[in-house]
């Protein structure tokens, strides 16, 4: 009796185990190492498209065992598996193949205006009045958000790595409760801004909001004129690259904006290290308005 027991537990939690691994997807990845430092997890890898899931771009993967980074070094040329799951993804199996001098180029413009013609904005400027569609057709022009303060990030729908959009999409989740549970934040405004318009048309929006159990009385989803998406995206150090022969083939930044009750930028967020308990923090050391 006991031994049948314990052999259908160990049934059940093999196919658990089963299940759980059935949910990750693996894809070869060949790329150079362009940044790496060991005692953080983290490497900036250069590579090639991954066919079926990603374009060629140039990208933070994390490893779950930073001693799958001995012996390695930026400039190495590499073969890894990306391992993606539900949430999240990391690099493993990581053999040098080779390596090359690392190509010489700034990582970021400080200030995209030479490139864009637009200039980045700073703390206090005005956020421009910019024209939107949100998740339900309807036309929204940036200043109706003036009155609450607004916490605002820009990701597209089809984003293939749980570690980019997709997690803005969880923090943005995450930040629903406390916010509402906080009298004093209780009035801000979450916006979504998608820059893939082609795609995430409002009826996609608004089905991705569903997905996230967005209360879309807090939280609305933005989208646009592709150009003037762009153009707004890149005021706050967005770029958005597209492939020449396939506009939905997105290579892209991260940007996540605290903006003042006036319409005025706070603080800007680059990348992905941002935590919702961060914004939480700077959210709450917001001058009291009304
Ligand atoms: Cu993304």
């Amino acid at each position: 009796m006991r031994v049948g027991t314990a052999l259908i537990l160990c049934l059940a939690l093999v196919a658990t185990a089963c299940g759980e691994r059935s949910n990750e997807r693996r894809f070869t990845l060949n790329g150079q190492i362009e940044t790496l430092d060991p005692p953080v997890k983290n490497l900036i890898v250069k590579h090639d498209e991954i066919k079926g899931f990603m374009p060629a771009m140039t990208m933070p993967y994390e490893v779950r065992d930073v001693k799958v980074l001995d012996g390695l070094a930026a400039g190495d040329l590499i073969t890894a598996t990306l391992v993606v799951e539900t949430n999240g993804a990391y690099l493993t199996n990581i053999k040098k193949t080779g390596s090359a001098p690392l190509e010489k180029k700034p990582p970021e413009p400080p200030n995209p205006s030479a490139s864009s013609g637009f200039e980045l904005l700073k703390p206090g400027q005005p956020v421009p009045d910019n024209a939107f569609v949100d998740q339900d057709g309807r036309k929204r022009q940036f200043a109706s958000f003036k009155g609450t303060p607004v916490v605002m990030t820009f990701i597209y729908t089809k984003c293939p790595l749980p570690t980019f959009c997709p997690l803005m999409d969880r923090h943005f989740a995450a930040l629903q409760k406390p916010l509402k549970a906080d009298p004093t934040l209780a009035k801000v405004h979450l916006i979504t801004v998608s820059f893939d318009p082609a795609t995430d048309t409002p009826p996609v929006l608004k089905a991705h909001a569903k997905k996230l159990e967005a209360d879309l009385t807090r939280w609305t989803f933005l989208t646009g004129d592709r150009d003037e998406v762009d153009h707004f995206a890149a005021r706050f150090g967005v770029s958005v690259g597209r492939a020449m022969n396939d506009a939905r083939d997105i290579t892209h930044n991260l940007r996540t904006v605290i903006i003042d009750a006036e319409g005025k930028v706070v603080k800007v967020y680059t990348g992905n290290e941002w935590t919702p308990d961060q914004v939480l923090a700077d959210l709450k050391a917001l001058p009291r308005s009304g």
